[in-house]
């Protein structure tokens, strides 16, 4: 069963603004005021891919691709390079065909998702948005609030949760965050939840024994529900470049991770971080985050992405 499925092409595209912006128009005026474009400076390009956070191993094999084919080409308009890279670019997310626009389903009940990530990434917000889509689509959620490192947390949880309609559970801020998730679980069980959303603190990947607390939590659902969690998400921000790669293989570690949520990508102009994720992890993007209001988040598909792209 879909869970839900949630993607406006339009606020994609207008969510991608300032990508586009860097990368397609970057590349149409390195070229502008020339008829034809001129083999040797199909390099300058390479700048404007790493500016976006395409990663430079993937910037040269872009490269080196296009020239090639490039070359075959009897059309040497800029228009037809750019179409070239495009091909490259989508290639990329296709040769991750894990990525393929499955949407996001489910079959078990409760359905439960954890949720992790650094401070800062989006987690809350993103649970918050999760919700609402769920609800949105006649399926009830309960919320887990099992942050509770940060004082505030519970009350912007609860602020969200209330704009999403949902229920949460929390607990004092500084209690057992395994506690909550107990709780939550049995909760979700006995009235009978089609989804637990389960809200975890910001951790660096850095810190052993934050992470060693998140494989407790892991340890306490699979207690109470044996085959979960059935979804385990990774928040990355989209601004984090380089660092997004690093923090999924230190968190995978700790809790295997089911996917990843690109969020922010509307604040940035990096977000070719995609396509760095694409060809380094073998972790499906499963969603991305274009905004900061409640229906800014998408399900992830490699076609409509590259299109709304360019
Ligand atoms: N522009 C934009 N801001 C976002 C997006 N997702 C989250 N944010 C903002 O990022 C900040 C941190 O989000 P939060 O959910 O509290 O992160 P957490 O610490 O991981 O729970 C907040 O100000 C959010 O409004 C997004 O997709 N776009
Ligand atoms: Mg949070």
């Amino acid at each position: 069963m879909t869970l839900f499925k949630n993607i406006s092409f339009i606020s994609l595209k207008k969510g991608l603004n300032k990508t586009r912006e860097r990368l397609v128009n970057g590349i149409l005026e390195t070229f502008s005021g020339k008829a034809q474009v001129d083999i040797k400076d199909i390099d300058e390009i390479e700048e404007i891919l790493l500016s976006c956070d395409i990663g430079s191993q993937l910037a040269t094999k872009i490269i080196e691709n296009a020239r090639k084919e490039f070359l075959k080409e009897t059309d040497r308009t800029k228009d037809n390079l750019l179409r070239i890279i495009k091909g490259e670019l989508k290639q990329i997310l296709l040769d991750g065909s894990f990525n393929k626009s499955e949407f996001f389903s489910y079959n078990k009940s409760p359905f439960v998702i954890l949720i992790v990530g650094v401070n800062g990434a989006g987690k809350t917000t993103t649970i918050a948005k999760l919700a609402d889509n769920i609800r949105k689509s006649d399926k009830s959620v309960l919320i887990a609030s099992a942050d509770t490192f940060r004082a505030a947390a519970n009350e912007q949880l609860e602020t969200w949760a209330e704009r999403a309609g949902v229920e949460i559970i929390k607990r004092q801020s500084g209690s057992d965050p395994a506690s909550v998730v107990y709780d939550s679980l049995n909760i979700a069980k006995s009235k009978h939840y089609d989804v637990l959303l389960i809200d975890t603190a910001g951790r660096l990947h850095t810190k052993t024994n934050l992470m060693k607390e998140l494989s407790k939590i892991n340890n306490v659902i699979s207690k109470i529900i044996p085959d979960a969690p059935h979804e385990t998400l990774l928040t990355i921000d989209g601004n984090t470049g380089q660092n997004a790669i690093t923090q999924a293989e230190e968190f995978n570690k700790s809790v295997s991770l089911t996917g990843l949520i690109i969020t922010k990508l509307d604040g940035t102009a990096k977000g070719g971080v995609i396509f760095q994720i694409c060809a380094s992890l073998k972790i499906p993007i499963k969603f991305i985050g274009i905004g900061e209001r409640i229906d800014d988040l998408q399900n992830f598909d490699s076609n409509l992405f590259i299109d709304a792209l360019f």
